[in-house]
């Protein structure tokens, strides 16, 4: 007779899942044994941090849920940063945690924390199983529910007892295709009136615009309307072929450079934009029209409210409105002569040879040595904003970076996933001093899975951004500044290799030679941010 944890994992194999990330614990035994007889492969990771962080971002860039294990209490509550990671950043997910065994209680409450209660803020949906006769159910379900749009993070917590239960052998729930209904015409035929109409239209995509299953319906749209677009920070590099059209990034929400389209704009034909993001543009009483193309409506905040809404499967509908307006968009390209000039305040600077290097410079480096098809995942910090604003991307999902929950700490974890998920494509994962070292335990779980993966780490020692903000905000400097390892021997104590940039024109030969190599590289590079106020307002100025 199979127990509880035989079924949960014969589930999780018709679900498809090939990897579990997790760190067990004792309440996860018999999870642990039914999966040493499975095809699915336990991937350790060294916090339970960075395994919830490589699960969500399986999730990001397959539209199907990465899986996570932890033990109970302190294990699930280490969980909690990547579930809301995920929740955030619609990221499908499922997190299943240990529980004592709730019939009898033998260890009192010893390590018993809610861990249910806990995960309610952070979750689309959060459960014990009760009985091993009802996992099938509750598997189905929680992967339904954690892949239909909006998707996000489902929590499972399956006791001990539960786990170890015999039951009869419950037939398992097989997924099934869903398809997503297109907008209803009506949408469709004002959002083309619309359209039309506009005097000079400008596209927006959004973070769910970057979503697997979008991408191609999106950019058939683009090119087909001719209307210029820009981009979110997650809207990046959704539209291959359409560049361009690209007219920029909108790193800051107002007064960036790309502002100088956006504010010019009668029409904003957003697509897949999630409020979650760090605002693009601010909506006021004056200002454009917006119609929201999304999966789900609009949610209305302060800063948006758009005026009319294509709701539904966004490729597709997206094809139905390019249909109606296709070669009738008299105003398209109206916005299009600013576009040369908003692109060259992006390179400004971009090969400044100064060392240490400018942000600006680093961007530029960077893209020298990534392919098109190469995955840059970002953690937080201020080169964040130069990378949103300046990188330049052509295909979806290659600049991996978080303007949602906007956690330190993620950058090497989706990197890692990027590199286990693509090994034939060249990964970086770029970090500040200080969010490389919230997760760099996890080199251990780069090296052991024999990744190829470079880290580049700003060194600037100092949580920069806010030393920025700080000065931004004429607060005296204190305070955000500390010490560092050697980078280079804490990359070879791990068994990795490390590389110190010791001049600017090094960068490049050094992050070539590093992706030759293959395996783990860490190469920590000098920062200089002291043009940041400076150079960042001068957009806002
Ligand atoms: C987990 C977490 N803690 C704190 C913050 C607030 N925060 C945002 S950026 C930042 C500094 C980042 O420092 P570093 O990684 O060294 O990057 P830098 O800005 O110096 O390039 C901090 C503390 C955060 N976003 N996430
Ligand atoms: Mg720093």
């Amino acid at each position: 007779m199979p127990k509880g944890s035989d079924l949960l994992v014969a589930a999780l194999e018709s679900e498809g899942v090939d990897r579990i990330f997790g760190v067990p614990g004792e309440e996860n035994l018999d999870v642990v044994e039914s999966l040493r007889g499975s095809k699915i492969q336990l991937v350790l990771t060294r916090h339970e941090q960075g395994a919830g962080f490589m699960a969500a971002t399986y999730g990001r860039l397959t539209g199907r849920p990465g899986v996570c294990i932890s033990t109970l209490g302190p294990g699930a509550l280490n969980f909690s940063t990547a579930a809301a990671y995920a929740h955030l950043g619609a990221m499908p997910m499922i997190m299943i945690t240990g529980q004592k065994a709730i019939m009898t209680a033998r260890q009192a409450r010893f390590q018993i924390v809610d861990v249910i209660a806990s995960m309610k803020p952070l979750t689309k949906m959060t459960r014990q199983i009760v009985s091993p006769a009802s996992i099938p159910t509750i598997v189905r379900e929680a992967f339904r529910v954690a892949q239909e749009e909006r998707p996000g993070p489902v929590h499972l917590e399956l006791p001990e007892d539960v786990a170890g239960e015999e039951t009869a052998d419950v037939p398992l729930v097989p997924p099934h295709p869903v398809d997503i209904p297109v907008a209803h015409p009506a949408a469709l035929d004002r959002a083309a009136e619309m359209i039309m109409a506009a005097k000079r239209p400008l596209i927006m995509l959004g973070a769910a615009a970057s979503r697997p299953r979008s991408t191609a319906g999106i950019a058939g749209f683009v090119l087909r309307t001719q209307i210029p677009f820009f981009t979110t920070q997650m809207g990046k590099g959704t539209v291959a072929g359409g560049s361009k059209l690209y007219v920029g990034t909108a790193a800051l929400s107002e007064r960036d450079y790309v502002h100088e389209a956006i504010d010019r704009a009668d029409l904003i034909i957003s697509v897949g934009h999630d409020t979650i993001e760090k605002p693009p543009f601010i909506m006021g009483p004056k200002g454009p029209q917006v119609i929201h193309v999304g999966y789900t409506p609009a949610n209305v905040e302060q800063v948006f409210f758009p005026h009319a809404e294509v709701v539904g499967d966004v490729g597709p509908s997206l094809e139905l409105l390019a249909d109606r307006v296709e070669g009738k968009v008299p105003n398209a390209g109206a916005l299009l002569p600013l576009r040369e000039k908003i692109l060259a305040r992006i390179v400004d600077r971009a090969d400044e040879e100064r060392f240490p290097p400018t942000p600006q410079r680093i961007v530029h480096d960077v893209r020298q040595v990534i392919p098109s098809d190469g995955i840059v995942a970002l953690d937080n910090g201020m080169y964040k904003i130069w990378f949103a604003r300046s990188y330049r991307s052509a295909v979806s999902n290659t600049l991996l970076l978080d303007n949602a929950l906007a956690t330190m700490g993620a950058g090497l974890p989706s990197a890692m996933m990027a590199a286990l998920m693509y090994p034939g494509r060249r990964v970086l994962a770029v970090c500040g001093d200080g969010g490389f070292m919230m997760n760099s335990q996890e080199l251990e779980t780069a090296v052991r899975l024999g990744l190829d993966l470079v880290v580049l780490i700003l060194q600037d020692d100092a949580y920069g951004m806010i030393r920025w903000k700080q000065s931004v905000d004429r607060f005296a400097d204190f305070g955000l500044t500390f010490g560092n390892p050697d980078f280079v021997r804490y990359a070879e104590a791990y068994g990795a290799r490390g590389t110190r940039i010791g001049a600017t024109e090094d960068l490049v030969p050094v992050l070539h030679d590093a992706f030759r190599a293959g395996g783990v590289h860490l190469v920590t590079v000098p920062v200089d941010y002291s043009d940041n106020a400076r150079l960042l307002l001068e957009g806002v100025a």
